[in-house]
């Protein structure tokens, strides 16, 4: 198949889902073409089956915002023309799916028809699609894909309780490459990050609000009283200062690590003993189970599609949102027996393999060979 991916190139997860996506269809020998504002970020050196074509949006100052949709929606139409796309994949319905559709209907002037599938990640559903500014676009874009995709049943559940939608939504979760993983490190070089005694504990976001960074750093504040330990937090953004004098003031400055962004993030997770998790709202929760797989356990909140990646007792513990104390309790028990740490690490790991990306991708590949056929959803 020859394959079009639209996404936002960043470090949040719905890049990354769709990035990894796009690389696994090319080794499976599909063509893939990445269209977006730059090389996303999780795409290594491109090869003979991935492309990408930069969408730029040139700025004009009678535009006091710069018509980024209308620059895709061009860029897809001569893009899907020029390499005879058969397939668009839009992951995140704003703006990717309004955009997408435009395309399809400019095409569709000129006798040329392309399937969209959308696929929902969360943000674009629970936190900004469903305000009044752009629920009536969202809505529009969602019902007029020939195929929607959930990446969990909880953001599904979502997604039909908050908008009009007249789709059927196909739950499709996200997956993580297993085979990569365990080939690449071997030695995890963890006295870098702490001493022997020391466990070592990991959170990875956006730092965004919904994330509850100060509860991050208020379970480590309670874990590192009990047991030796070191805070890892990765990422960049609004919450990362406040956090950092958090810790200043909670005088733990010197036990916690602020990585900024990084693209190592196997490496950080290999060096760690336990994951953070505790979002006010997450609709899969990738980070949890890129930890899993690196064999981390999680002590999550238990909002939205965190629970069908988490396994309460098995690879962690999930508590009410907010539930600091709760949260630090399990974590001391987790980390304070090395037996007990180590069956939690195996559990993670084996949990992890249900979302391996050989079990996944091809539900995508059905999908889309659907698609291609003509079969799009029928009335919800
Ligand atoms: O919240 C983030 O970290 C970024 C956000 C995004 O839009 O990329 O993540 C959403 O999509 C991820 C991939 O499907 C999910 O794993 C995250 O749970 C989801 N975030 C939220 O629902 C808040």
């Amino acid at each position: 198949m020859n394959i079009a991916i639209v996404c936002y190139p960043t470090f949040g997860g719905s890049g990354v889902v769709a990035t990894e996506l796009g690389i696994a269809l090319a080794k499976l020998n599909h063509q893939v073409h990445f269209i977006t504002y730059k090389q996303p970020v999780r795409l290594g050196l491109l090869n003979p089956n991935i492309h990408f074509h930069e969408v730029t949006v040139p700025e004009y100052p009678l535009f006091h915002y710069q018509p980024y949709e209308l620059a895709l929606s061009s860029k897809l139409v001569n893009t899907i023309k020029k390499y005879k796309i058969e397939l668009l994949h839009v992951h995140y319905a704003i703006p990717h799916a309004y955009a997408g559709y435009m395309a399809k209907e400019m095409l569709a002037e000129e006798g040329i028809h392309i399937p969209m599938v959308t696929t929902l990640h969360g943000t674009d559903i629970t936190l900004v699609g469903s305000h009044p500014f752009y629920k009536p676009a969202v809505t529009f874009s969602i019902n007029k894909s020939d195929i929607v995709t959930s990446v969990s049943q909880s953001l599904k559940d979502d997604t039909l309780r908050l908008f009009d939608i007249n789709k059927n939504i196909e739950v499709v979760p996200n997956f993580i490459d297993a085979n990569q993983r365990s080939t690449i490190f071997t030695d995890c070089q963890r006295e870098l990050m702490a001493m022997p005694e020391e466990k070592i504990v990991t959170h990875i976001s956006n730092f965004r609000p919904v994330k509850r960074i100060m509860d991050v750093v208020d379970i480590f504040y309670n874990i590192q009283k009990e047991i030796p330990a070191k805070l890892l937090m990765v990422g960049d953004g609004p919450e990362c200062n406040p956090a950092e004098q958090r810790c200043k003031d909670l005088g733990i400055k010197d036990k916690v690590i602020f990585l900024g962004n990084s693209n190592e993030i196997d490496k950080i997770l290999c060096f760690s003993d336990l994951f953070l998790l505790p979002s006010e709202r997450e609709s899969f929760g990738l980070a949890a189970l890129e930890a899993m797989i690196n064999k981390v356990p999680v002590i999550s909140s238990n909002t939205g599609g965190i629970p069908e990646v988490n396994t309460q007792g098995v690879s962690g513990y999930l508590c009410d949102v907010g539930d600091v104390s709760g949260m630090s309790e399990k974590a001391i028990s987790v980390l304070r027996d090395d037996t007990v740490l180590n069956t939690f690490k195996e559990n993670a790991f084996r949990e992890a393999m249900k979302f391996d990306t050989a079990n996944i991708v091809p539900l995508y590949v059905e999908l889309y060979e659907n698609a291609l056929q003509g079969i799009t959803n029928t009335k919800y």
